[in-house]
C-alpha cells in the first residue's frame, strides 16, 4: 500500500514538474486570504462560516476584557483599602452567603451566553449541507491529493519549490521563476502549489477529509474551516465562498518533516471560468493515475 503511494507520488510529481500549468482559472484573481507581515487579527473573512467565527472572536474578547478589568482593579482596590498599615484590625468572617450565590450564578450566565452563541456557530460548520461540488482532499506525507469526486479525475498538488517540483523548499532564481509563470510572486513562497484547487464562487463545497499515512490537516483561515486528515476515517467540512480570489492554507497538523511544505492553495473563481478550468482539467488530469476510478468501476 505504501509502496503504491509512493509510486503514484513520484509519477504524479514527475507529471507536475513537466506539465503546462492551467493558466486559465488564475487569471486576474486576487490574493485574498494569505498572512501578511506584520499584521494582528484574521485574514479577510470570505464565507459565512469565517464570518460567524470572527464576529464570536470579537464578543469573546469583549467578555474577557471586561472580566479581566473586573479582577484586577478588584485586586488593586483590596489591596489598597486592605493593606496591614490600612487596616490593621482583620475582619474575621469566613462566609458571606450573597457574594458566594453571586460568584456562583454570574459565571454561569456568562457561560450560558457564550454557549448560545458560539454552540449555534459550531453546529453550522458540523451539518454538512447538499454539495454542489464534492472534492476528496486525501494528506500525504508531504503534498495533498484532490479527487473531483463527480468529475472522475484527481491530481497532486506540491508546494512551488518542492522536491516534486524540482525544488529544494528554498526559494532560489529557479523557484521565482515557477512562481511567476503560475501567477505568483515570491511572497507566495511556502503557499502557492503547482495545482489548486480551484471552486466555483457562491457554492457549496464539501471536502472529504482524510490521510493516507500520517494525520494531517487541511485548512483555509479566511473560509474558517480545518479538519483533521485521519487514516482510515472520511471527515467532512463545507465552505460557500462569497469572493473570488486566491485563499492559501497551510497542513495544520504536525506530519513529519516536510509539514511546512505542504501549503494548500485555493482558487475561488466564477461559475464560467470553473466550467472552463473543469473542461481543462479533465484533459489534464485524464493521464494521471486516477486511483478513483480504478476504485470506482
Ligand atoms: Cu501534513
Amino acid at each position: 500500500m505504501t509502496k503504491l503511494f509512493s509510486i503514484k507520488g513520484l509519477v504524479s510529481g514527475l507529471f507536475a514538474a513537466t506539465a503546462a500549468l492551467p493558466a486559465l482559472a488564475q487569471d486576474n484573481l486576487e490574493i485574498v486570504g494569505a498572512p501578511t507581515p506584520g499584521a494582528m487579527g484574521f485574514q479577510p473573512a470570505a464565507t459565512e462560516l469565517a464570518h460567524d467565527l470572527q464576529w464570536l472572536d470579537g464578543m469573546l474578547l469583549v467578555i474577557i476584557t471586561i472580566i479581566s478589568l473586573f479582577v484586577v482593579v478588584l485586586l488593586a482596590w483590596a489591596g489598597w483599602r486592605y493593606n496591614a498599615r490600612r487596616h490593621p484590625e482583620p475582619a474575621s468572617f469566613t462566609h458571606n452567603s450573597p457574594i458566594e450565590i453571586a460568584w456562583t450564578v454570574i459565571p454561569i450566565v456568562v457561560l450560558v451566553l457564550i454557549g448560545a452563541f458560539s454552540l449555534p456557530i459550531l453546529f453550522k460548520q458540523q451539518v454538512i449541507p447538499d454539495a454542489d461540488v464534492t472534492i476528496k482532499v486525501t494528506g500525504y506525507q508531504w503534498y495533498w491529493d484532490y479527487s473531483y469526486v463527480d468529475e472522475g479525475f484527481e491530481f497532486s498538488s506540491y508546494m512551488i519549490g518542492a522536491p516534486a517540483t524540482g525544488g529544494q523548499n528554498m526559494l532560489t532564481p529557479e523557484v521565482i521563476e515557477q512562481l511567476n509563470e503560475a501567477g505568483y510572486s515570491e511572497d507566495e513562497f511556502l503557499l502557492a502549489t503547482d495545482n489548486a484547487v480551484v471552486v466555483p464562487v457562491g457554492k457549496n463545497i464539501v471536502m472529504q477529509v482524510t490521510g493516507a499515512d500520517v494525520i494531517h490537516s487541511w485548512t483555509i483561515p479566511a473560509f474558517g474551516v480545518k479538519q483533521d486528515g485521519i487514516p482510515g476515517r472520511l471527515a467532512e467540512l463545507w465552505f460557500n465562498a462569497d469572493r473570488e480570489g486566491i485563499y492559501f492554507g497551510q497542513c495544520s497538523e504536525l506530519c513529519g518533516i516536510n509539514h511546512a511544505y505542504m501549503p494548500i492553495t485555493v482558487k475561488v473563481v466564477s461559475e464560467e471560468a470553473y466550467a472552463a478550468w473543469l473542461e481543462e482539467a479533465r484533459e489534464e488530469f485524464a493521464s494521471l493515475p486516477q486511483s478513483f476510478q480504478v476504485a470506482a468501476k
